[in-house]
Parts: structure tokens; sequence; C-alpha cells
């Protein structure tokens, strides 16, 4: 029997529960669940309607840029490759289970990354520089590997992986970021608190804070944004800290529908600076940074990461449908096809003429 926590479809076949408890369940409220889901006797069932949703942002073309199984957490090293973080419930495994990120290249390939399957390997980061690890484009990798145990590997460009470190300080990890001095910063997931590892490999707690992590973004420039939901009652929050832990603004967002809510990118973009993330409904906002929201899309469904990529596009994770998702403006038609065009138009004409 599928449990309370999962999506079924009218057959019992699995076709995705997204992982945002890692742990003991927790039943969804039913303003998460997607329009087609019906509550049978406890359980949520979906049925399939048909092909895959429509995504749409206007000005934009969405497009699938790679397929890959259950896609969690992305992030671009300086070679342009794209890493995947992985959870297995999407196909029908556990969600702390083993399994090997995944490594796009430029060229679309799809590799399974690092020498061996690792626990939990739902949440990436690239340590371009090599500050953290002392490997340049080692890709991090942030695991529950017990009750009480969360964990930090990395998996170098050869494919080795280390431990960079342990903390009982939380038991699974809910983001990455890096602050102005290049320490990592890393939120936990049960518990949202904020963990500094620095340069010097020392590891600090910044923050202590209540509620269930969701994701952390950094401004690169003084600010921390961390998100954090409630359960029970899914008041989804983003507190912005100072790095040295300090509390600026409990109250940046409010109200979010919140762990399905995902604030993944921080930074400059069409729409202005400030916050991209999805909505539980499948909204794609933007909020800039006064907390004032632009909605910018719809029909996105499951997506828990959004990064901006080396070509100006925003690449997202399209957890329900196993593949990462391409969002780039509509192309402008190109000068010389426009002047090649009217060439040919009048060829045409003066022949029509000459005839
Ligand atoms: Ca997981
Ligand atoms: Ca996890």
């Amino acid at each position: 029997m599928p449990n309370k926590n999962d999506v079924w479809c009218s057959i019992g076949v699995p076709i995705k529960r997204y992982p945002v408890e890692d742990g003991p369940m927790i039943p969804w409220h039913l303003e998460v669940l997607p329009r087609n889901a019906v509550l049978v006797c406890g359980v949520f069932f979906l049925c399939p309607q048909g092909g895959r949703a429509e995504f749409v942002v206007p000005g934009y073309v969405v497009e699938t840029y790679a397929e890959v199984a259950d896609p969690i957490e992305l992030a671009f090293d300086s070679l342009g490759n794209l890493f995947v973080g992985r959870d297995n419930s999407g196909s029908g495994g556990s969600q702390v289970g083993p399994a090997k990120i995944h490594r796009i290249a430029p060229d679309g390939t799809v590799t399974e990354w690092g020498a061996e399957a690792l626990s939990d390997p739902d949440v990436v980061a690239v340590d371009t520089s090599g500050a953290i690890t002392g490997t340049p484009n080692s890709v991090l990798v942030g695991q529950r590997v017990s009750t009480t145990t969360g964990r930090v590997r990395f998996i170098k460009p050869d494919q080795s992986i280390s431990v960079l470190f342990s903390t009982t300080q939380f038991n699974n990890i809910a983001g990455f970021g890096f602050d102005s001095s290049g320490s990592l910063l890393v939120q936990g997931l049960f518990t949202p608190d904020i963990l500094r590892y620095d340069t010097n490999a020392t590891l600090t707690v910044l923050v202590e804070q209540s509620g269930r992590g969701v994701n952390l973004q950094t401004d690169g420039a003084g600010l921390i944004y961390s998100a954090t939901g409630s359960p029970g009652t899914y008041d989804g929050r983003v507190r912005i800290f100072s790095e040295a832990g300090v509390l600026v603004d409990d109250a940046y967002l409010t109200g979010l529908d919140g762990f399905r809510s995902n604030f993944n990118y921080l930074g400059q973009s069409p729409w202005g600076s400030g916050l991209l993330g999805v909505h539980s409904n499948g909204e794609l906002a933007h909020y800039d940074l006064t907390g004032a929201k632009t909605s910018i899309g719809t029909g996105f469904s499951q997506t828990p990461s959004v990064v901006l990529g080396p070509d100006g596009a925003y690449y997202l994770s399209d957890f329900t449908n196993d593949r990462v998702l391409r969002v780039a403006p509509v192309p402008e038609p190109d000068s010389l096809l426009v002047l090649l065009s009217l060439w040919v138009l009048t060829i045409i004409r003066r022949g029509r003429r000459d005839r």
C-alpha cells in the first residue's frame, strides 16, 4: 500500500513523491496537492492527465535541457558542467537512499558522477575556486548519513570522494551558500541552523533558529537569505542574516507555502535583483529586495532548484518529469537571416517582373 505521503496514480504505480521530509512522514497539506489529485481513504491519488504539464514564461522559451532521474539541487562548475543532486523517492526508493549524482556536460551528455553512490545526495554546490576543498570544481554533496548526523562530502573532478565534515548540529542538509569571504554556509533541514566552514577548515555555528530548513542563498556581499517552513502551518518564511549571523530582517518574506516553495536563485535577473523561486501552485515568481512579488511564469511542478547558467539562461530541476528545464529569452530574429530573406524576396519579385 502507498503511504499517506506518496503520490500514486489510480492503478497503484508511483508517479512521484516530493522529498520534502527525508525522514518521518508528515501528511501533505491539501493545498500543496496538484489539481488533479483526489483524497481516497486518507491516501492521496494522482491521476495523470496525459502528457507533461505546460510551463509558460511569457517572453521566454521553456525547453528540456536534459533527461535525468529524480533531480533536486543544481549547480554549475566553471566549465559549464551542470551537477544535479538526486533523491531516490522519485523512482519509488528511499528519500535518503544511496545514489550517484548526475553530471550534464555542456554538450548535454549525462554521466552518473562520483566513484560510488552516496546516501541522500540531494543538495549540491560547486567549489569552483577550490578554496574549500583544495581542488577547483569539486562538487559538494549534502547528506543525511544517520538519524543524528549530517555530512558534507565532495567529489573531485577525477570522481574520487572525500569527507569535508560531519555534524550533529542537524542530521540533514537543506542548502549551501558561499559568503563574501568564500566560506561555505550550510543550512540544516529538520533543524535549520546555519554552519560556516571557512577556508581554514574551521567549522562554527553561525545561526540557530527554529522551523524547518527549505533553502539558503547568499548575495556574496554580506547577506544570507534563509528560507524555513513550519510543520503544521506551512507558514514559509525567509529571514535575512548578516554574515556574522546577526538577524537583519526576521520577516523579509512570510506566508509562503512552506516546504514546497523554493527560493533558489538570488542575484540579478531580467526581472531585477532579488529571489527567484517556484511555489507549490506551479508559479515561478520573482521577489525584489523589498519583498515585492512579480509572477513571471506558471505550470511548473515540483521544481526544487533554479540556477543561472553561464549562457544567461535559467535552469530548473523538474523532479516530477525527470528532467532539467532551460528557460531562455525568445531568440531575436537573426539580422543576417532577415537581410537574406529580403534579398530572396527581391530576386523573386524581379523574376516575376522579367517574365
Ligand atoms: Ca533526500
Ligand atoms: Ca537530504
